[in-house]
């Protein structure tokens, strides 16, 4: 593992990307570790289990148009304004985007190309798989590169009229051609709540019933499809008995609403695998397509591989080991990903102060968040831990934090989970990983080690 964090990236006037200059600014925050994901494109390598999965999942909306090949590097409008982000979303934050320039950024959700597809493509329904881009938590099931599938299905208004029928008479029929499956979902709350989740101004409440029946069949029978798809993976009898667990609960996106997720029980816990909605009236007006209605969703395309595969750990979708590899084949039916024996774990902590802030003396502490203290945000540890020890931390997480009751100054604790997917790391190797991140960390952060 190298130390590849390059600080002065910031000072470049410029970056080139696949042949792309893009001039840079002091909102440049992306490393290069990070740009060279771009070439990788996963999701279209001939037997990668992200290929699979996506063919998998386009098999089950026949008609769709895909698309697979739209670039990484878009606009703030297409990332945030066209989806009508707030100015303050936190999500346009530098601590949450890769930017290249003020106005530049890696995608953070395929979500970014929903405008430009409903004014370009009128078709019904459409599916974009590409990869996105976010500063975010290290863990099993988080990667700051992976890969999403958009899908959105509309109706024209007009061709109800035409048939001589409601929209919500045309849509269920719709519904009805869709696969039935047997499997139980929770769904307790309400399609429509007048607070939490609001039908749009102009939409019906028939209307919107109809287009959630629709999405949330759809997506069920994604679910489902691969489910059974893992369970004939699977050769051990008493395993391919487990039972498929699914709900849908209330979310909130600005592009969307009402909005709901899906979650998928696994590893004994409930794991979002896609957020989802009736897609804001107001950018289909803005596409051109104002007689047009209907949904979108955004699905974690990794979640659903480890789904059906069996894959315990995000980072492996990057391996280019024929032992991970050469367990996937597109011409035969998956089988369940066997492990290349798991090498040993090693837990190291760092204790450090922050950077006292003006407030911090006396004056109410905030409570436990990500972002705490003069400047200090959590996503900074996290991706100093991806540039010093690369895919070597399977996991960092915040273990205990207090603030100094006389000087009010906080302390943070991190634990780190060392551990290479390949083969096992030395004790050197892992003291001397560790010694270089406390290292960064006072050096990127101006934190005090303790
Ligand atoms: C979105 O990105 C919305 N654009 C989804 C959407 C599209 C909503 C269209 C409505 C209409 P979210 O941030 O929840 O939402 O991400 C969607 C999915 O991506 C998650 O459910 C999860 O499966 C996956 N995901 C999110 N963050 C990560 C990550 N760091 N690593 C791996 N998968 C992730
Ligand atoms: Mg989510």
């Amino acid at each position: 593992c190298q130390m590849r964090y390059n600080s002065s990236g910031s000072s470049q006037k410029e970056v080139t990307v696949e042949g792309k200059k893009y001039p840079t600014d002091s909102w440049m925050n992306t490393p290069s570790t990070i740009l060279s994901a771009i070439p990788r494109r996963l999701h279209t390598q001939p037997d990668h289990p992200l290929t699979i999965t996506r063919q998998l999942i386009e098999s089950r909306f026949p008609g769709y148009r895909t698309h697979n090949n739209l670039f990484p590097i878009v606009t703030t409008h297409q990332n945030f304004d066209s989806l009508g982000f707030p100015q303050d979303h936190v999500g346009r934050s530098k601590t949450d985007t890769y930017y290249l320039n003020a106005n530049t950024v890696l995608r953070t959700h395929t979500s970014a190309h929903q405008a430009d597809t409903f004014r370009k493509d009128e078709a019904d329904g459409f599916l974009i798989s590409a990869d996105v881009y976010r500063r975010d938590a290290i863990d099993r099931s988080h990667y700051p590169v992976f890969h999403q599938m958009e899908g959105a299905r509309t109706w024209d208004r007009r061709l109800a009229e035409k048939q001589g029928k409601t929209l919500a008479q045309l849509i269920w029929d719709d519904v009805e051609r869709i696969p039935k499956h047997s499997v139980e979902v929770s769904d307790p709350n309400p399609t429509i709540h007048p607070e939490r989740n609001p039908l749009q101004d102009g939409h019906a409440a028939d209307e919107t019933e109809a287009i959630a029946a629709h999405l949330k069949r759809s997506l069920e029978d994604v679910v489902v499809a691969i489910f059974n798809a893992a369970k004939s993976a699977t050769a051990d009898a008493a395993a391919s008995e487990e039972l498929l667990k699914i709900r849908w609960v209330e979310a909130y996106f600005p592009f969307t609403s009402p909005s709901w997720e899906l979650e998928v029980f696994w590893q004994g816990d409930w794991l979002e695998v896609l957020g989802s909605g009736i897609v804001q009236q107001s950018i289909l007006n803005n596409a051109g397509v104002p007689h047009r209605v209907g949904w979108a969703f955004g699905l974690g395309l990794e979640r659903i591989a480890m789904l059906l595969y069996g894959i315990p750990d995000i980072r492996l979708f990057w391996s280019t080991d024929a032992r991970f590899l050469g367990q996937f084949s597109a011409s035969a039916a998956p089988k369940r990903f066997v492990p290349f024996s798991k090498y040993p774990a090693c837990f190291k902590d760092v204790s450090f102060w922050l950077r006292s802030s003006s407030s911090a003396a006396g004056g109410a502490s905030p409570p436990l968040t990500a972002s705490t203290g003069a400047g200090f945000h959590e996503n900074d540890v996290m991706e100093i831990a991806r540039e010093v020890c690369g895919d070597v931390a399977e996991d960092v997480r915040l273990t205990d934090e207090f603030v100094h009751p006389k000087t009010g100054r906080r302390s943070m604790c991190y634990r780190v989970n060392y551990r290479h997917l390949e083969r096992t790391l030395t004790n050197d190797e892992t003291n001397d990983l560790h010694e270089r991140f406390r290292r960064e960390l006072v050096d990127k952060l101006g934190v005090e080690l303790r």
